[in-house]
C-alpha cells in the first residue's frame, strides 16, 4: 500500500487528490502498522491538510524547474550533437583537402588509378594524332606498367571495342617498345591469342580491345573469368579513340 505505486499515483495526481490518498491511507492507520505505514501513521495528527497542500505545491514547483532544466539540457544535448556531426562532416572534407595536397589530384573529368591520371578521348584518330593530343594535354597515350594496370584499363574501355595505347613497333619492327622509349618487358605482356601478327606486314600500333570471356571449360557453370589479353597490332592510320595518362597535378 505504501509501495512504489502508491508514491507513483501521489506523483500523478492534483493536490486535491494527493489529501484524498493521503487521507485514506491516514485512515488505515492503526495498532498493528508497521514499517513504512507506521511512518506515515506517526506524522497524523502533526501535518493538516493546510500543510499538505503546502508541501505538495513545493514539490510541484521543484518538479516543474527539473523538467525545465532536463528539457533545455536536452535541447543542448540535441544542438550538441548536430555540432559533432558538422564538425566530423568538415573533417572528412579537410581530410580530402590535405590527402590532394599532399599527393595531388587529377584534372577534371579525368579519372584516377594509383598515382595516374586516365582520359578516353571523345575524339577518333590516327595513332600519332592521338599522341599527340595528349602530349597537349601535358600526357601521353597510356603506358601499362603492371597487371593491376591492365585490368584497370580493360574495366575502363568496356564499352569501346578498341582504343590505342601507347605501344608501337614502327621504328623497329618486331622490337615493341612504349612512349616514353621502354621496352616491353616480358612479363608483362598482354596480346591476344596470335598476336602481335603483323598482317600483311603493316601492323605497328597497338590497341586495347574489348575483353573476351576466356575459353569455355566444361562443367563450367559460374561463366569464365573475361581474359587480361587485349591487345592486337593494328595499322597506325586507323581512326579510333585513344587512352591519355598522366602525373597528378
Ligand atoms: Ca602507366
Ligand atoms: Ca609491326
Ligand atoms: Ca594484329
Amino acid at each position: 500500500m505504501f509501495g512504489l505505486r502508491t508514491l507513483y499515483a501521489l506523483e500523478a495526481a492534483d493536490s486535491q487528490s494527493v489529501i484524498h490518498i493521503v487521507e485514506q491511507l491516514f485512515s488505515k492507520c492503526g495498532a498493528r502498522s508497521t514499517g513504512g505505514a507506521r511512518r506515515y501513521c506517526s506524522v497524523r495528527g502533526t501535518m493538516d491538510k493546510t500543510q499538505l497542500e503546502k508541501s505538495f505545491y513545493n514539490l510541484s514547483q521543484k518538479s516543474d524547474i527539473l523538467e525545465n532544466a532536463f528539457g533545455e539540457l536536452k535541447q543542448e544535448m540535441d544542438m550538441l550533437q548536430i555540432s559533432l556531426n558538422n564538425l566530423s562532416e568538415e573533417i572528412v572534407k579537410l581530410q580530402g583537402i590535405i590527402s590532394e595536397l599532399v599527393e595531388g589530384r587529377c584534372p577534371e573529368s579525368w579519372l584516377r588509378f594509383n598515382s595516374s591520371c586516365y582520359v578516353i578521348s571523345a575524339v577518333t584518330t590516327t595513332w600519332n594524332e592521338g599522341r599527340q593530343n595528349c602530349t597537349e594535354k601535358d600526357a601521353d597515350l597510356v603506358i601499362i606498367n603492371s597487371k593491376a594496370e591492365q585490368e584497370y584499363l580493360n574495366d575502363m574501355v568496356k564499352n569501346f571495342k578498341e582504343v590505342w595505347i601507347g605501344l608501337s613497333d614502327s621504328d623497329n619492327e618486331g622490337m615493341w617498345k612504349w612512349v616514353d622509349g621502354t621496352p616491353l618487358t616480358e612479363s608483362l605482356k598482354f596480346w591476344k591469342s596470335g598476336e602481335p601478327n603483323d598482317s600483311n606486314g603493316n601492323e605497328d600500333c597497338a590497341v586495347l580491345s574489348r575483353q573476351t570471356q576466356s575459353s569455355p571449360k566444361p562443367f563450367s557453370v559460374r561463366g569464365n573469368p573475361a581474359t587480361l589479353q587485349t591487345w592486337n597490332d593494328i595499322p597506325c592510320y586507323r581512326s579510333l579513340p585513344f587512352i591519355c595518362e598522366r602525373k597528378l597535378l
